[in-house]
Protein backbone atom coordinates (compact mmCIF):
# COMPACT_ATOMS: atom_id res chain seq x y z
CA UNK A 1 0.00 0.00 0.00
CA UNK A 2 1.28 3.55 -0.78
CA UNK A 3 2.19 5.72 1.69
CA UNK A 4 -0.71 7.93 0.59
CA UNK A 5 -3.30 5.36 1.48
CA UNK A 6 -1.63 4.79 4.69
CA UNK A 7 -1.61 8.60 5.74
CA UNK A 8 -5.09 9.05 4.56
CA UNK A 9 -6.48 6.30 6.36
CA UNK A 10 -4.29 7.19 9.32
CA UNK A 11 -5.66 10.99 9.48
CA UNK A 12 -8.89 10.46 7.77
CA UNK A 13 -10.36 10.92 11.20
CA UNK A 14 -8.95 13.91 11.97
CA UNK A 15 -9.42 15.11 7.83
CA UNK A 16 -13.31 14.48 8.36
CA UNK A 17 -13.82 16.47 11.62
CA UNK A 18 -11.32 19.19 9.88
CA UNK A 19 -13.90 18.83 6.65
CA UNK A 20 -16.87 18.86 8.93
CA UNK A 21 -16.57 21.95 10.41
CA UNK A 22 -16.86 23.80 7.89
CA UNK A 23 -19.21 22.06 5.68
CA UNK A 24 -22.22 23.40 7.45
CA UNK A 25 -21.73 26.47 6.82
CA UNK A 26 -20.49 26.20 2.97
CA UNK A 27 -22.86 23.73 1.59
CA UNK A 28 -23.34 25.89 -1.32
CA UNK A 29 -19.90 26.18 -2.17
CA UNK A 30 -19.18 22.76 -3.33
CA UNK A 31 -15.88 23.75 -5.87
CA UNK A 32 -14.51 25.70 -2.52
CA UNK A 33 -14.95 22.87 -0.50
CA UNK A 34 -13.56 20.21 -3.01
CA UNK A 35 -10.27 22.53 -3.11
CA UNK A 36 -9.56 22.92 0.54
CA UNK A 37 -10.66 18.77 0.97
CA UNK A 38 -7.86 18.32 -1.57
CA UNK A 39 -5.24 20.38 0.40
CA UNK A 40 -6.42 19.42 3.99
CA UNK A 41 -6.06 15.71 3.30
CA UNK A 42 -2.47 16.82 1.96
CA UNK A 43 -1.74 19.18 5.28
CA UNK A 44 -3.53 17.72 8.00
CA UNK A 45 -0.81 14.54 8.78
CA UNK A 46 1.81 17.94 9.01
CA UNK A 47 -0.43 19.96 11.09
CA UNK A 48 -0.58 16.76 13.59
CA UNK A 49 2.69 16.70 14.08
CA UNK A 50 3.40 20.07 14.09
CA UNK A 51 1.70 21.42 17.58
CA UNK A 52 2.85 25.21 16.64
CA UNK A 53 0.24 24.75 13.00
CA UNK A 54 -2.77 23.16 15.08
CA UNK A 55 -2.70 25.78 18.25
CA UNK A 56 -2.09 28.60 15.74
CA UNK A 57 -4.96 27.28 13.46
CA UNK A 58 -3.48 27.92 10.38
CA UNK A 59 -5.84 25.82 8.42
CA UNK A 60 -8.86 27.38 9.83
CA UNK A 61 -8.05 30.84 9.11
CA UNK A 62 -6.78 30.09 5.35
CA UNK A 63 -10.19 28.34 5.15
CA UNK A 64 -11.86 31.91 5.98
CA UNK A 65 -10.77 35.23 3.53
CA UNK A 66 -9.35 37.94 5.00
CA UNK A 67 -11.86 40.22 3.26
CA UNK A 68 -14.62 39.36 0.49
CA UNK A 69 -15.78 42.44 -1.80
CA UNK A 70 -19.22 41.71 -3.91
CA UNK A 71 -21.23 45.03 -5.69
CA UNK A 72 -23.12 45.74 -8.33
CA UNK A 73 -21.93 46.68 -11.97
CA UNK A 74 -24.92 48.17 -14.09
CA UNK A 75 -23.74 49.88 -17.32
CA UNK A 76 -25.71 49.99 -20.58
CA UNK A 77 -25.55 48.07 -23.37
CA UNK A 78 -24.68 49.07 -27.00
CA UNK A 79 -28.99 49.41 -27.87
CA UNK A 80 -29.60 51.40 -24.54
CA UNK A 81 -30.35 48.88 -22.26
CA UNK A 82 -29.53 48.62 -18.54
CA UNK A 83 -27.28 45.43 -17.86
CA UNK A 84 -26.58 44.37 -13.88
CA UNK A 85 -24.03 42.07 -13.27
CA UNK A 86 -22.12 41.25 -9.79
CA UNK A 87 -18.68 41.57 -9.55
CA UNK A 88 -16.11 40.02 -6.88
CA UNK A 89 -12.72 40.49 -5.38
CA UNK A 90 -11.79 38.01 -2.90
CA UNK A 91 -8.77 38.64 -0.96
CA UNK A 92 -7.72 34.86 0.35
CA UNK A 93 -4.39 35.46 2.47
CA UNK A 94 -2.16 38.13 2.67
CA UNK A 95 0.72 36.40 5.23
CA UNK A 96 3.50 36.24 1.91
CA UNK A 97 2.81 39.22 0.08
CA UNK A 98 0.10 41.61 -1.25
CA UNK A 99 -2.96 40.10 -2.65
CA UNK A 100 -2.73 38.48 -6.32
CA UNK A 101 -4.67 36.38 -9.12
CA UNK A 102 -6.65 36.88 -12.08
CA UNK A 103 -10.10 38.38 -12.80
CA UNK A 104 -12.33 35.52 -14.23
CA UNK A 105 -15.41 36.97 -16.84
CA UNK A 106 -18.08 34.43 -17.62
CA UNK A 107 -21.90 33.27 -16.84
CA UNK A 108 -21.14 30.75 -14.16
CA UNK A 109 -19.09 32.99 -12.08
CA UNK A 110 -20.26 33.10 -8.49
CA UNK A 111 -18.69 32.88 -4.72
CA UNK A 112 -17.96 29.55 -4.61
CA UNK A 113 -15.95 29.44 -7.90
CA UNK A 114 -13.95 32.39 -6.68
CA UNK A 115 -13.03 31.33 -3.33
CA UNK A 116 -11.79 28.24 -4.58
CA UNK A 117 -9.97 29.69 -7.24
CA UNK A 118 -8.67 32.59 -4.54
CA UNK A 119 -7.71 29.60 -1.95
CA UNK A 120 -5.77 27.79 -4.93
CA UNK A 121 -3.89 30.69 -5.17
CA UNK A 122 -2.84 31.37 -1.69
CA UNK A 123 -0.01 28.16 -2.34
CA UNK A 124 0.57 28.48 -6.10
CA UNK A 125 1.84 31.59 -5.33
CA UNK A 126 3.48 30.53 -2.49
CA UNK A 127 5.40 28.02 -4.70
CA UNK A 128 6.48 30.37 -7.09
CA UNK A 129 8.98 31.76 -4.60
CA UNK A 130 7.64 35.35 -5.25
CA UNK A 131 6.51 37.63 -2.49
CA UNK A 132 3.16 37.27 -3.92
CA UNK A 133 -0.61 36.85 -1.53
CA UNK A 134 -3.47 34.70 -2.97
CA UNK A 135 -7.07 36.81 -4.31
CA UNK A 136 -9.20 36.23 -7.00
CA UNK A 137 -11.80 38.57 -8.51
CA UNK A 138 -14.50 38.49 -11.67
CA UNK A 139 -18.07 39.00 -12.49
CA UNK A 140 -21.22 36.83 -13.80
CA UNK A 141 -20.64 38.96 -17.25
CA UNK A 142 -21.21 36.99 -20.30
CA UNK A 143 -17.89 38.43 -23.09
CA UNK A 144 -19.44 36.58 -25.93
CA UNK A 145 -20.77 38.14 -28.07
CA UNK A 146 -20.55 41.61 -27.27
CA UNK A 147 -19.10 44.37 -28.89
CA UNK A 148 -15.69 46.35 -28.09
CA UNK A 149 -17.25 49.24 -26.84
CA UNK A 150 -19.69 47.11 -24.50
CA UNK A 151 -16.51 45.55 -23.33
CA UNK A 152 -15.14 48.72 -22.44
CA UNK A 153 -17.75 50.45 -20.06
CA UNK A 154 -18.18 47.09 -18.19
CA UNK A 155 -14.38 46.99 -17.67
CA UNK A 156 -14.89 51.00 -16.75
CA UNK A 157 -17.86 50.67 -14.60
CA UNK A 158 -16.29 47.03 -12.75
CA UNK A 159 -13.19 48.62 -12.06
CA UNK A 160 -14.87 51.96 -10.52
CA UNK A 161 -16.11 49.56 -7.90
CA UNK A 162 -12.79 47.73 -7.50
CA UNK A 163 -10.28 50.45 -7.74
CA UNK A 164 -10.45 51.57 -4.06
CA UNK A 165 -9.77 47.81 -3.28
CA UNK A 166 -6.63 47.60 -4.79
CA UNK A 167 -2.97 48.79 -5.44
CA UNK A 168 0.20 48.20 -6.45
CA UNK A 169 0.98 47.24 -3.09
CA UNK A 170 -2.15 45.92 -1.44
CA UNK A 171 -3.96 43.53 -4.36
CA UNK A 172 -3.07 43.06 -8.14
CA UNK A 173 -5.60 41.80 -10.17
CA UNK A 174 -4.52 40.14 -13.72
CA UNK A 175 -6.52 37.99 -16.61
CA UNK A 176 -8.52 34.44 -15.84
CA UNK A 177 -11.08 33.37 -18.42
CA UNK A 178 -12.77 35.85 -20.17
CA UNK A 179 -10.24 38.36 -19.17
CA UNK A 180 -7.02 39.22 -21.70
CA UNK A 181 -5.02 42.10 -23.16
CA UNK A 182 -8.08 43.73 -24.09
CA UNK A 183 -10.22 43.66 -20.69
CA UNK A 184 -6.73 44.39 -19.08
CA UNK A 185 -6.15 47.49 -21.23
CA UNK A 186 -9.68 49.16 -20.10
CA UNK A 187 -9.20 48.00 -16.69
CA UNK A 188 -6.04 49.57 -16.56
CA UNK A 189 -7.14 52.86 -18.40
CA UNK A 190 -10.04 53.34 -15.72
CA UNK A 191 -8.28 52.92 -12.96
CA UNK A 192 -5.30 55.41 -14.28
CA UNK A 193 -8.68 57.41 -14.64
CA UNK A 194 -9.82 57.04 -11.20
CA UNK A 195 -6.63 57.21 -9.40
CA UNK A 196 -4.46 59.46 -11.45
CA UNK A 197 -1.52 57.62 -11.68
CA UNK A 198 0.36 55.32 -13.89
CA UNK A 199 1.59 52.10 -11.68
CA UNK A 200 1.54 48.13 -11.94
CA UNK A 201 -1.58 47.79 -10.42
CA UNK A 202 -2.55 44.85 -12.77
CA UNK A 203 -0.49 42.49 -14.52
CA UNK A 204 -0.82 41.10 -17.78
CA UNK A 205 -0.77 44.65 -19.47
CA UNK A 206 0.43 45.45 -22.94
CA UNK A 207 3.73 45.83 -23.50
CA UNK A 208 3.33 49.38 -24.70
CA UNK A 209 2.25 49.95 -21.14
CA UNK A 210 4.43 48.56 -18.85
CA UNK A 211 3.89 44.80 -19.42
CA UNK A 212 6.33 41.91 -19.19
CA UNK A 213 7.50 39.96 -22.77
CA UNK A 214 6.47 36.69 -22.41
CA UNK A 215 3.34 37.22 -19.72
CA UNK A 216 1.08 35.80 -22.27
CA UNK A 217 2.59 32.87 -23.04
CA UNK A 218 3.79 31.77 -19.74
CA UNK A 219 0.47 29.69 -18.21
CA UNK A 220 1.21 27.48 -21.13
CA UNK A 221 4.69 27.15 -21.48
CA UNK A 222 4.66 27.12 -17.90
CA UNK A 223 2.26 23.54 -17.91
CA UNK A 224 4.46 22.62 -20.61
CA UNK A 225 7.98 23.27 -18.39
CA UNK A 226 6.60 21.15 -15.88
CA UNK A 227 5.70 18.50 -17.84
CA UNK A 228 8.85 18.10 -19.18
CA UNK A 229 10.78 18.52 -15.68
CA UNK A 230 7.87 15.14 -15.12
CA UNK A 231 8.89 13.23 -18.05
CA UNK A 232 12.59 14.20 -17.05
CA UNK A 233 12.22 11.77 -14.04
CA UNK A 234 11.46 8.95 -16.15
CA UNK A 235 14.26 9.64 -18.74
CA UNK A 236 11.98 10.99 -21.16
CA UNK A 237 11.02 14.00 -23.40
CA UNK A 238 8.22 15.55 -25.50
CA UNK A 239 9.79 14.46 -28.67
CA UNK A 240 7.32 12.41 -30.89
CA UNK A 241 4.62 12.65 -28.18
CA UNK A 242 0.93 12.75 -29.06
CA UNK A 243 -0.79 15.39 -27.18
CA UNK A 244 -4.23 16.44 -26.36
CA UNK A 245 -5.40 19.96 -24.99
CA UNK A 246 -8.31 21.29 -23.71
CA UNK A 247 -9.80 24.72 -24.26
CA UNK A 248 -8.21 27.44 -27.19
CA UNK A 249 -8.09 30.15 -25.08
CA UNK A 250 -4.92 31.71 -23.91
CA UNK A 251 -3.31 28.71 -21.84
CA UNK A 252 -4.53 26.05 -24.39
CA UNK A 253 -2.55 27.95 -27.15
CA UNK A 254 0.76 28.83 -25.95
CA UNK A 255 0.60 25.14 -24.60
CA UNK A 256 0.42 23.91 -27.93
CA UNK A 257 2.92 26.27 -28.93
CA UNK A 258 5.60 24.93 -26.85
CA UNK A 259 4.92 21.20 -27.43
CA UNK A 260 5.28 21.64 -30.87
CA UNK A 261 8.67 23.44 -30.35
CA UNK A 262 9.59 20.74 -27.95
CA UNK A 263 9.11 18.11 -30.74
CA UNK A 264 5.32 16.70 -29.80
CA UNK A 265 2.50 16.33 -31.79
CA UNK A 266 -0.98 18.56 -30.31
CA UNK A 267 -3.86 17.15 -31.92
CA UNK A 268 -6.89 18.27 -30.23
CA UNK A 269 -8.51 22.00 -28.75
CA UNK A 270 -11.67 22.87 -27.79
CA UNK A 271 -14.10 25.28 -26.24
CA UNK A 272 -17.33 24.97 -24.89
CA UNK A 273 -19.07 23.85 -28.18
CA UNK A 274 -16.64 20.71 -28.47
CA UNK A 275 -13.67 19.70 -29.57
CA UNK A 276 -11.36 19.12 -33.11
CA UNK A 277 -9.21 16.35 -33.99
CA UNK A 278 -6.56 16.47 -35.88
CA UNK A 279 -4.54 13.76 -36.45
CA UNK A 280 -2.03 15.35 -38.42
CA UNK A 281 -1.25 17.54 -35.63
CA UNK A 282 -1.67 21.51 -35.01
CA UNK A 283 1.44 22.67 -36.59
CA UNK A 284 2.83 26.53 -36.07
CA UNK A 285 0.46 27.84 -39.40
CA UNK A 286 -3.22 26.18 -37.71
CA UNK A 287 -2.23 27.60 -34.55
CA UNK A 288 -1.98 31.35 -36.11
CA UNK A 289 -5.28 30.49 -37.54
CA UNK A 290 -6.53 29.10 -33.96
CA UNK A 291 -4.77 32.59 -32.73
CA UNK A 292 -6.58 34.79 -34.89
CA UNK A 293 -9.86 33.12 -34.68
CA UNK A 294 -9.77 33.38 -30.92
CA UNK A 295 -8.32 36.67 -30.14
CA UNK A 296 -9.20 38.82 -32.64
CA UNK A 297 -12.54 36.93 -34.64
CA UNK A 298 -13.72 35.44 -31.38
CA UNK A 299 -15.51 32.73 -33.26
CA UNK A 300 -15.70 29.31 -33.16
CA UNK A 301 -13.32 26.14 -32.48
CA UNK A 302 -15.22 24.21 -35.46
CA UNK A 303 -14.29 26.78 -37.86
CA UNK A 304 -11.18 25.10 -37.64
CA UNK A 305 -12.45 21.72 -38.70
CA UNK A 306 -14.20 23.48 -41.52
CA UNK A 307 -10.92 25.12 -42.42
CA UNK A 308 -8.78 22.33 -42.20
CA UNK A 309 -11.26 19.85 -42.65
CA UNK A 310 -10.40 17.82 -39.75
CA UNK A 311 -13.27 15.92 -37.28
CA UNK A 312 -15.05 18.18 -35.15
CA UNK A 313 -16.87 16.45 -32.08
CA UNK A 314 -19.68 18.36 -30.96
CA UNK A 315 -20.66 18.59 -27.28
CA UNK A 316 -17.86 16.47 -26.33
CA UNK A 317 -14.56 17.01 -24.45
CA UNK A 318 -11.21 15.81 -25.95
CA UNK A 319 -10.27 12.85 -22.98
CA UNK A 320 -11.44 9.57 -25.69
CA UNK A 321 -8.61 10.50 -27.65
CA UNK A 322 -5.53 8.08 -27.42
CA UNK A 323 -2.34 10.20 -26.19
CA UNK A 324 0.89 10.16 -24.09
CA UNK A 325 0.17 13.50 -22.12
CA UNK A 326 -3.11 15.71 -21.28
CA UNK A 327 -3.25 19.06 -21.15
CA UNK A 328 -6.81 20.10 -19.47
CA UNK A 329 -6.68 23.87 -20.14
CA UNK A 330 -10.54 24.97 -20.15
CA UNK A 331 -12.31 25.39 -17.06
CA UNK A 332 -12.72 23.34 -13.05
CA UNK A 333 -14.02 19.69 -13.31
CA UNK A 334 -13.63 19.31 -17.30
CA UNK A 335 -12.16 15.93 -16.54
CA UNK A 336 -13.92 13.20 -14.57
CA UNK A 337 -13.28 9.86 -13.32
CA UNK A 338 -14.35 7.90 -16.54
CA UNK A 339 -12.34 10.08 -18.50
CA UNK A 340 -9.35 9.68 -16.69
CA UNK A 341 -10.11 5.58 -17.13
CA UNK A 342 -10.37 5.90 -20.41
CA UNK A 343 -7.00 8.32 -21.08
CA UNK A 344 -5.25 5.78 -18.83
CA UNK A 345 -6.27 3.08 -20.76
CA UNK A 346 -5.09 4.82 -23.50
CA UNK A 347 -1.86 4.88 -22.69
CA UNK A 348 -1.73 8.25 -21.54
CA UNK A 349 0.64 8.72 -18.53
CA UNK A 350 1.65 12.92 -18.22
CA UNK A 351 -1.12 15.06 -17.24
CA UNK A 352 0.04 18.33 -16.40
CA UNK A 353 -2.81 20.92 -15.30
CA UNK A 354 -3.36 24.33 -17.42
CA UNK A 355 -6.63 25.11 -15.59
CA UNK A 356 -7.15 25.27 -12.06
CA UNK A 357 -8.89 22.04 -10.86
CA UNK A 358 -9.56 20.62 -14.31
CA UNK A 359 -9.78 17.38 -12.94
CA UNK A 360 -12.65 15.71 -10.52
CA UNK A 361 -11.27 14.20 -7.28
CA UNK A 362 -12.24 10.73 -8.22
CA UNK A 363 -10.09 11.72 -11.72
CA UNK A 364 -7.01 12.67 -9.84
CA UNK A 365 -6.97 8.70 -7.76
CA UNK A 366 -7.67 7.52 -11.01
CA UNK A 367 -4.16 8.72 -12.16
CA UNK A 368 -2.21 9.01 -8.60
CA UNK A 369 -3.60 4.82 -8.25
CA UNK A 370 -1.99 4.90 -12.51
CA UNK A 371 0.96 5.71 -11.09
CA UNK A 372 0.97 8.50 -13.89
CA UNK A 373 2.87 11.36 -13.98
CA UNK A 374 -0.18 13.81 -12.94
CA UNK A 375 0.98 17.70 -12.13
CA UNK A 376 -2.35 19.90 -10.21
CA UNK A 377 -2.76 23.15 -11.45
CA UNK A 378 -1.35 24.77 -8.63
CA UNK A 379 2.08 23.60 -9.73
CA UNK A 380 1.67 22.83 -13.34
CA UNK A 381 0.35 26.51 -14.09
CA UNK A 382 2.05 28.96 -11.92
CA UNK A 383 4.06 29.94 -14.74
CA UNK A 384 1.54 32.52 -15.50
CA UNK A 385 1.36 34.57 -11.87
CA UNK A 386 4.96 33.64 -11.39
CA UNK A 387 5.57 35.97 -14.93
CA UNK A 388 2.62 38.03 -13.59
CA UNK A 389 4.94 38.65 -10.22
CA UNK A 390 8.16 39.49 -13.11
CA UNK A 391 5.68 42.34 -14.30
CA UNK A 392 5.50 43.67 -10.48
CA UNK A 393 9.09 43.57 -10.56
CA UNK A 394 10.12 45.28 -13.55
CA UNK A 395 7.20 47.74 -13.02
CA UNK A 396 8.70 48.82 -9.47
CA UNK A 397 12.66 48.95 -11.15
CA UNK A 398 10.43 50.74 -13.71
CA UNK A 399 12.82 48.68 -16.66
CA UNK A 400 12.25 45.61 -18.56
CA UNK A 401 13.93 42.82 -19.53
CA UNK A 402 14.16 40.72 -22.76
CA UNK A 403 12.31 38.02 -23.52
CA UNK A 404 15.02 35.29 -23.18
CA UNK A 405 15.57 36.69 -19.57
CA UNK A 406 11.92 36.23 -18.61
CA UNK A 407 11.69 32.89 -19.98
CA UNK A 408 15.22 31.85 -18.40
CA UNK A 409 13.69 33.33 -15.02
CA UNK A 410 10.09 31.58 -15.94
CA UNK A 411 11.94 28.19 -16.81
CA UNK A 412 13.89 28.70 -13.62
CA UNK A 413 10.83 29.03 -10.96
CA UNK A 414 8.96 25.95 -13.17
CA UNK A 415 12.33 23.44 -12.20
CA UNK A 416 12.19 25.08 -8.70
CA UNK A 417 8.38 24.44 -8.44
CA UNK A 418 8.94 20.86 -9.61
CA UNK A 419 11.86 19.93 -6.80
CA UNK A 420 9.57 21.56 -4.28
CA UNK A 421 6.93 19.01 -5.33
CA UNK A 422 9.27 16.02 -5.09
CA UNK A 423 10.87 17.14 -2.20
CA UNK A 424 7.63 16.90 -0.23
CA UNK A 425 5.30 14.57 -2.41
CA UNK A 426 7.85 11.18 -2.53
CA UNK A 427 6.37 7.82 -1.66
CA UNK A 428 7.69 5.13 -0.19
CA UNK A 429 7.79 3.35 -3.99
CA UNK A 430 9.49 6.12 -4.94
CA UNK A 431 6.29 7.54 -6.57
CA UNK A 432 6.12 11.16 -6.39
CA UNK A 433 3.06 12.53 -5.57
CA UNK A 434 2.63 15.88 -6.77
CA UNK A 435 -0.47 16.79 -5.17
CA UNK A 436 0.88 16.33 -1.95
CA UNK A 437 3.94 17.98 -2.98
CA UNK A 438 2.48 21.22 -4.01
CA UNK A 439 0.18 21.21 -0.95
CA UNK A 440 3.00 21.04 1.63
CA UNK A 441 5.54 23.38 -0.05
CA UNK A 442 3.03 25.93 -0.44
CA UNK A 443 1.43 25.32 3.13
CA UNK A 444 5.43 25.37 4.79
CA UNK A 445 6.12 28.75 4.20
CA UNK A 446 2.34 30.30 4.06
CA UNK A 447 1.83 28.92 8.20
CA UNK A 448 5.33 30.17 8.61
CA UNK A 449 4.97 33.55 7.42
CA UNK A 450 1.21 33.51 9.18
CA UNK A 451 3.09 32.23 12.53
CA UNK A 452 5.59 34.92 12.15
CA UNK A 453 3.43 37.88 12.20
CA UNK A 454 1.23 36.85 15.06
CA UNK A 455 -2.63 36.52 15.15
CA UNK A 456 -4.24 38.64 12.64
P1 LIG B 1 -9.54 31.97 -21.97
O1 LIG B 1 -10.74 32.78 -21.69
O2 LIG B 1 -8.44 32.53 -22.81
O3 LIG B 1 -9.96 30.57 -22.61
C1 LIG B 1 -10.82 29.72 -21.94
C2 LIG B 1 -11.06 28.49 -22.79
O4 LIG B 1 -11.74 27.51 -22.01
C3 LIG B 1 -11.95 28.76 -23.99
O5 LIG B 1 -11.60 27.88 -25.02
C4 LIG B 1 -13.33 28.45 -23.43
O6 LIG B 1 -14.28 28.09 -24.41
C5 LIG B 1 -13.04 27.26 -22.54
N1 LIG B 1 -14.02 27.22 -21.46
C6 LIG B 1 -14.20 28.15 -20.49
N2 LIG B 1 -15.22 27.81 -19.69
C7 LIG B 1 -15.67 26.64 -20.17
C8 LIG B 1 -16.71 25.78 -19.77
N3 LIG B 1 -17.48 26.05 -18.69
N4 LIG B 1 -16.89 24.63 -20.49
C9 LIG B 1 -16.12 24.35 -21.56
N5 LIG B 1 -15.13 25.14 -22.01
C10 LIG B 1 -14.92 26.26 -21.31
O7 LIG B 1 -8.97 31.55 -20.52
P2 LIG B 1 -7.52 31.03 -20.12
O8 LIG B 1 -6.92 30.22 -21.21
O9 LIG B 1 -6.77 32.17 -19.57
O10 LIG B 1 -7.87 30.08 -18.88
C11 LIG B 1 -8.10 28.68 -19.02
C12 LIG B 1 -7.88 28.00 -17.68
O11 LIG B 1 -6.53 28.26 -17.24
C13 LIG B 1 -8.77 28.49 -16.53
O12 LIG B 1 -9.04 27.41 -15.68
C14 LIG B 1 -7.89 29.49 -15.79
O13 LIG B 1 -8.27 29.64 -14.45
C15 LIG B 1 -6.54 28.81 -15.92
N6 LIG B 1 -5.36 29.64 -15.74
C16 LIG B 1 -5.15 30.76 -16.50
C17 LIG B 1 -4.03 31.52 -16.33
C18 LIG B 1 -3.73 32.70 -17.18
O14 LIG B 1 -2.66 33.27 -17.01
N7 LIG B 1 -4.58 33.09 -18.11
C19 LIG B 1 -3.04 31.19 -15.28
C20 LIG B 1 -3.30 29.95 -14.59
C21 LIG B 1 -4.44 29.23 -14.82
P3 LIG B 1 -15.47 29.14 -24.78
O15 LIG B 1 -14.78 30.25 -25.49
O16 LIG B 1 -16.42 28.37 -25.60
O17 LIG B 1 -16.05 29.58 -23.46
O1 LIG C 1 -4.98 31.30 -12.08
C1 LIG C 1 -4.00 32.07 -12.23
O2 LIG C 1 -2.91 31.82 -11.70
C2 LIG C 1 -4.17 33.26 -13.06
N1 LIG C 1 -5.24 33.44 -13.62
C3 LIG C 1 -3.06 34.24 -13.20
C4 LIG C 1 -3.00 35.16 -12.00
C5 LIG C 1 -2.04 36.31 -12.12
O3 LIG C 1 -2.07 37.15 -11.20
O4 LIG C 1 -1.27 36.40 -13.09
Amino acid sequence: MSETAVAGNEYQAQIDEFMGTIKDRLVNQPEFLQAVEEVAESVIPIIENNPKYKKAKILERLTEPDKVFMFRVSWVDDKGEVQVNRGFRIQMCGAIGPYKGGLRFHPSVNLSILKFLAFEQVFKNALTTLPMGGGKGGANFDPKGKTDNEIMRFCQVFMSKLAPHIGPQTDIPAGDIGVGGREIGYLFGQYKRIRNEFTGVLTGKGIEYGGSLIRPEATGYGAVYFAQSMLETKGDDFKGKTVVVSGSGNVAQYTTEKVTELGGKVVTLSDSGGYIYDKDGIDTEKLAFVMDLKNNKRGRISEYADKFGCEYHEGKTPWEVPCDAAFPSATQNELNEDDAKTLISNGCFVISEGANMPCTSNAVKIFQEARALYGPGKAANAGGVAVSGLEMSQNAMMLSWTREEVDGKLQAIMKNIHESCVEHGREEDDYVNYVKGANIAGFLKVADAMIAQGVV
